[in-house]
């Protein structure tokens, strides 16, 4: 019995090996090889936020976590048109990836241990440092988050937000009644018509939130950033050739801002004899090749989407939002590429 189980797995092994030249052939990922077939890049992301992913009058889908879905099809296919934006909710985001619906999530995602530990995922890249914040209105009368003891706060459920609020109010011997609403109308509806003494969430959303309303100066950002969100590229585990491509992508964005390579500039940049910005720009070395992606693939992402800042300014900093922590780290920033070599 136990030859034949010995056997069985010798004959299977020997098939699979017979299998492994047909494999070869492809990328070595599963999901670049299927998003090349398909001839496009699904991206999980929220559709409905300001500055990080809403269609504009075009139907035009613009953000930060938008473009950053562009970054990834501009890296594979060199046209950072070729991505078909996923609509998700807090709630079905992880489903959507987990079951390859989508290739990718950039949706206003936190990074924590259990969503790697206990879904089956991988944050590839952050970019956006966050962290939650409460927004009241101002006719409240409230300027710290320590006066909003047995406050009723609306959070959407499936979130990060939830554990952070709950948390702080343990540590600070308070309490609070969370009113949980999943539609993002609904929710801020819900705020506006009182029906909650503050909105929490991603401090991000909160700021490009009250930017966007006409009354924006009725409301107030309370200064308390309770946790840290850092928001990133997500992948499925199981595909290190995939996560390889995602995360790079984000560090040549990052590079290129180090470097002062930018989408206006990138040509000229053609000419540089500085060793690093020629490997990013694919003029030497294998970089492209080490991805199994053009040896272009960067200079197709700064040239058709920008570098990192570039991208933060078009959708984060015209509504008004700081840099902050999100510079790059040689201008005292998170925000740093390792070495693309
Ligand atoms: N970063 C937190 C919160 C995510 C979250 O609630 N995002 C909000 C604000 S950015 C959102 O996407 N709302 C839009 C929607 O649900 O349609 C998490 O990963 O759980």
């Amino acid at each position: 019995m136990r030859l034949n189980l010995t056997l069985t797995g010798t004959l299977l092994a020997a098939s699979l090996l017979a299998a492994a030249p047909a494999f070869a052939q492809g990328s070595g990922s599963a999901t670049l090889d299927a998003v090349k077939a398909r001839g496009v890049l699904v991206c999980g992301v929220a559709g409905a936020v300001p500055g990080f992913s809403l269609p504009d009058s075009q139907g035009v889908m613009r953000g930060l976590d938008a473009d950053s879905c562009r970054n990834v099809a501009a890296a594979v296919f060199g046209d950072p048109s070729k991505v078909k934006f996923a609509v998700t909710t807090t709630q079905n985001r992880f489903t959507a990836l987990q079951s390859g619906e989508i290739d990718l999530l950039v949706r206003s995602t936190t990074w924590t241990l259990s969503r790697e530990g206990d879904l089956g995922l991988l944050f590839a890249g952050v970019n956006y440092y966050d962290g939650t914040g409460f927004l009241v209105k101002k006719a409240l009368n409230v300027k710290s988050a320590k006066e909003m003891d047995g406050a009723t706060i609306c959070v959407q459920p499936g979130t990060s937000t939830e554990l952070a609020i709950s948390d702080y109010y343990r540590v600070n011997k308070m309490k609070f009644t969370p009113i949980l609403i999943q539609d993002l109308a609904e929710i801020q509806n819900a705020f506006l018509s009182g029906r909650c003494d503050a909105y929490s969430t991603d401090s991000s959303a909160l700021a490009t939130f009250r930017a966007t309303q006409t009354n924006k100066d009725d409301f107030l950002l309370l200064p308390e950033i309770i946790s840290k969100e850092p928001l990133g590229y997500v992948v499925r585990k199981g595909d290190d050739k995939w996560f390889d491509i995602v995360r790079w992508t984000y560090f040549a964005t990052v590079a290129a801002e180090e470097m002062g390579v930018d989408s206006k500039n990138v040509d000229t940049m053609l000419a540089s004899t500085n060793p690093d910005i020629r490997r990013l720009l694919g003029l030497e070395g294998t970089l492209g090749k080490s991805l199994a992606l053009d040896s272009k693939w960067a200079y197709n992402v700064i040239k058709q989407v920008g570098n990192f800042g570039e991208t933060w300014d078009r959708n984060i900093s015209v509504l008004g939002v700081p840099r902050g922590i999100n510079a790059v780290w040689t201008k005292g920033g998170l925000h740093y590429a390792p070495p693309l070599r």
